[in-house]
């Protein structure tokens, strides 16, 4: 593949990372998606320093409920998109206030 730009970098790994941790039902059809137990286990290794409790299962187990809007227990690419806005959203603004305070320190 020709080389990618950041942009286009970010979004193939945030795809692979969804890819490394869920399934597809060997008994169905259904599109890919992550188990309860695969997603804790993504929370632990590749959320730790964003998020808070990754290691608490009671807390893991809330954000799965959250996340799950079918209800169905796991994890679609769609729900799994959802986190990942809900993680860049506070993310940017932690951003913008790093620069916002650089510019008065300068
Ligand atoms: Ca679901």
């Amino acid at each position: 593949m020709a080389e990618c730009t950041e942009l286009e970098w970010a979004v193939q790994v945030l795809v692979n990372n969804f890819d490394k941790y869920s399934s597809r039902c060997c008994c169905c059809k259904n599109p890919r998606r992550i188990s309860k137990k695969d997603f804790r286990k993504m929370l632990s290794r590749e959320l730790n320093h964003m998020l808070t409790d990754t290691g608490n299962r009671r807390a893991a187990d809330k954000l799965i409920c959250d996340l799950d809007e079918n209800k169905d227990g796991r994890i679609s690419f769609e729900e799994y998109w959802t986190l990942i806005g809900g993680i860049a959203s506070p993310i940017a603004q932690i951003i913008r206030q790093q620069e916002q305070s650089v510019k008065h320190t300068k």
